[in-house]
């Protein structure tokens, strides 16, 4: 049945918010600067699993001075491997939803994106970094390993080489920084992200379903393929996408002068 409200309850330390056919979720913990605990991670699994048939794209962004901290340190000293191993597969569960769920995700970071903060950003589509961002995987100096699905999707974005040499060497990069190494994939002024991501999201939330699913669920996969595979599985998905009616209609207002143009910016 389709549903167009949130049909899940989230802890204090998210918010979620409907603007449209966009979903805003705040990381809303600032005293402990956006911590990733057990409770807040199964949130944001409840949150990307839950979500109502008509949103269309995510924004999510932190509440304070910081997107987040990472893991909340304080759960870690009574957990064995049994249940650290459980643990990430909770993180990778969750994170999973955001890269491979309904929709697209345009993550909004300033501050702090560190550690999990990090990894949770990384599983976004688009990341719109304030200028006051900084990335760092601090796990190597304390003694820890990343868990959230840092080792899969940080390489896909910045290489084996600079993730290794974020964590041996406490290595930060500056947003701006992150432009060039594929962290970043827009840089604004203080306080100008969340304008920012909102109308990113609202752009990405009028691309037909089919198009949005394709380049979230097809291209990355086809982008691990065989070149022979990833052409037959791009054949499939491309005729797909232009069979849809709507797209029929946006291709028909083209042709007869009503579509938009494509401009400079
Ligand atoms: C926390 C955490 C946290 C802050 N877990 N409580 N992540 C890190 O190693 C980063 C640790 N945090 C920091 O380096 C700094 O807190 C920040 C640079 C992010 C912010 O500094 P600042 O000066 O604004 O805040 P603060 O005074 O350090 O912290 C404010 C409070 O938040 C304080 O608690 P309070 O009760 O004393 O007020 C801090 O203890 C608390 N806090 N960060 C728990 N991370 C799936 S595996 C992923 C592995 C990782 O993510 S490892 C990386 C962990």
């Amino acid at each position: 049945m389709a549903s167009d409200r949130l049909a899940v309850s989230l802890p204090e330390s998210l918010r979620a918010e409907q603007q449209g056919p966009v979903a805003i979720l705040r990381l809303s913990r600032a005293q402990k600067r956006n911590a990733l605990d057990d409770e807040t991670v199964a949130g944001i699994d409840a949150f990307f699993g839950h979500l109502p048939d008509s949103t269309a794209a995510v924004v999510i962004c932190g509440e304070g001075e910081h997107f987040s901290a990472g893991l909340d340190l304080s759960e870690l000293e009574a957990r064995d491997v049994r249940e650290g191993i459980a643990h990430s597969g909770r993180w990778h569960r969750a994170f999973e939803k955001i890269q491979y769920g309904k929709v697209p995700v345009v993550a909004v970071l300033h501050g702090a994106v560190v550690g999990g903060g990090l990894e949770l950003a990384a599983a976004a589509h688009v990341r719109v970094a304030e200028r006051s961002a900084y990335y760092a995987l601090p796990e190597g100096s304390r003694g820890i390993y990343v868990g959230g699905g840092g080792s899969v999707r940080l390489p896909r974005l910045i290489g084996v080489a600079r993730m290794m040499d974020m964590m041996l060497t406490g290595r930060t990069y500056s947003a701006e920084e992150g432009l060039a190494i594929g962290l970043t994939t827009y840089l604004v002024d203080p306080g100008k992200g969340l304008a920012k991501g909102l109308e990113l999201a609202q752009r990405i939330a009028a691309n037909t379903a089919m198009t949005n699913f394709a380049v979230m669920h097809a291209l990355p996969r086809i982008a691990e393929m065989a070149p022979e595979a990833g052409f037959a599985m791009e054949a499939l998905m491309s005729s797909m996408a232009q069979a849809d009616p709507e797209a029929k209609a946006r291709l028909k207002d083209f042709l007869e002068k009503r579509g938009p143009k494509v401009t400079r910016s």
